[in-house]
């Protein structure tokens, strides 16, 4: 089983990832969660905090000579904006005399659409911030950390992973569907919105702009498409171990996520099972990589039929709602007066669609890594690869035309 708990402030001084179960034997590549980390950290939109930061995570476990060892890998994301919040988020009981920053009055204005309320009732806080500091999307660096290492366990299993960004607003591409794996992973390293589509994306910006000028914040859908995905994962034997469902509350627990698609998504609901349905062809020539040698000319089902995966594209995308804080703010009640008063302004993003698309793609890799585990066992990478491959090669040997 590969599972991962995560720990930190916005504002404090570091995010902590604890990642157990991966393989021993791997050799991580640092510098590959690092662009994972800056990966996240981008896209127009964001707000003055990435500024600050240049997240970068230190390992203090379970890897030994650039090797895992099997153990609890730890991840420490230093927050260098803690240099300016000392003053407010210190741990001990008195505030150090050396401490920096400001000090800040207690929030206690929730913002519609924030954990601030609800966090408040259910923890007895009289200071939002002590809320706030937790449900901050901040705590996502140490999620995309995580599935980094993940994605180097499915990087051995030839699986790879990609997202895109296909709406904002009501600016929208057609089809997500339309856009292969090879169109998303082929995009322009620069690509603002991390939209395939240059002009589509131009509207989405002047979207964004529209919404910063009026003091208003944006949403948006992206995809993530995980390529030569292993069939065999997950199961439809029992309601906890379908893959669908496991993907789905991995995603749905990014903030601002309010719904989550498998392929086609909730469009297929208004599609009779004629158009819906991705039929099954021979297919002719040399096996498919996944081994699972039948022909699928639409992927609807986005690779996963009865939770479990088919050999195709695993596509899995999620609907972000508009962030909560707003600069023109909304109203709110003062919960140290109970009077009707203006939300709580904070410093945020107007619009952080593509981070969000690269964290689901970080919780993907973790799910899809824990279920590739889980059928193909994972004491050693070496262990993992081989069942791997005589699966792939037993499976592929069932497709032999006759
Ligand atoms: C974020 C860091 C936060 C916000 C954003 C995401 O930094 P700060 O609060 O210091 O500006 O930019 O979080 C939110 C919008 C939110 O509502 O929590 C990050 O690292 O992604």
């Amino acid at each position: 089983m590969l599972r991962f708990l995560t720990a930190g402030e916005s504002h404090g001084k570091a995010l902590v990832a604890i990642l157990e179960g991966v393989p021993a034997g791997l050799s991580i590549d640092f510098d590959a969660v690092t662009v994972q980390l800056h990966r996240r950290q981008g896209g127009y939109g964001r707000g003055r905090r990435m500024a600050i930061e240049s997240d970068r995570a230190e390992a203090l476990s379970g890897i030994r000579h650039g090797v895992t060892t099997g153990a609890p890998i730890a991840l420490l994301i230093p927050n260098k904006d803690w240099d300016n919040w000392q003053r407010t988020m210190y741990v001990g009981a008195a505030q150090p005399a050396e401490a920096s920053g400001a000090d800040r009055p207690a929030v206690t204005r929730p913002r519609p659409g924030h954990a601030d309320l609800a966090g408040a009732v259910k923890y007895g806080h009289d200071d939002i911030r002590d809320v706030l500091e937790r449900a901050s999307a901040r705590e996502t660096a140490a999620r995309v950390a995580a599935g980094a290492i993940a994605r180097q366990v499915l990087r051995h299993v030839e699986t790879d992973l990609a997202s895109h960004v296909f709406s904002i607003g009501s600016v929208a591409l057609p089809d997500h569907l339309a856009m292969t794996f090879e169109d998303v992973i082929g995009m322009r390293a620069d690509a603002p919105l991390r939209c395939v589509d240059a002009a589509v994306e131009q509207r989405m910006i002047a979207e964004i702009d529209r919404a910063r000028d009026a003091g208003d914040t944006m949403g948006g859908g992206f995809e993530v498409i995980a390529h030569n995905v292993p069939a065999g994962l997950g199961s439809y034997v029992q309601w906890d171990r379908k893959l669908d469902g496991r993907l789905a509350q991995a995603v749905m627990s990014i903030p601002a996520i309010k719904a989550v698609g498998i392929g086609r998504g909730p469009a297929a609901a208004a599609l009779p099972g004629s158009r819906l349905h991705d039929e099954i062809l021979p297919h002719p020539g040399l096996p498919r990589p996944s081994g699972v040698g039948v022909d699928r000319p639409t992927n609807n089902a986005g690779g996963l039929e009865g939770g479990v995966t088919n050999g195709e594209d695993l596509r899995v995308s999620g609907y972000m709602k508009p962030i909560a804080t707003l600069m023109k703010p909304l109203r709110s009640v003062d919960l140290a007066t109970m009077t009707e008063s203006p939300a709580t302004v904070e410093r945020s993003d107007v619009c952080a669609v593509p981070a969000a698309a690269v964290v689901a793609e970080a919780m993907v890799a973790l799910v899809v890594a824990d279920a590739v585990i889980e059928k193909f066992g994972g004491d050693t990478i070496d262990e993992l690869v081989a069942s791997w491959r005589a699966f792939r090669a037993r499976t592929a040997s069932r497709f032999v035309r006759r």
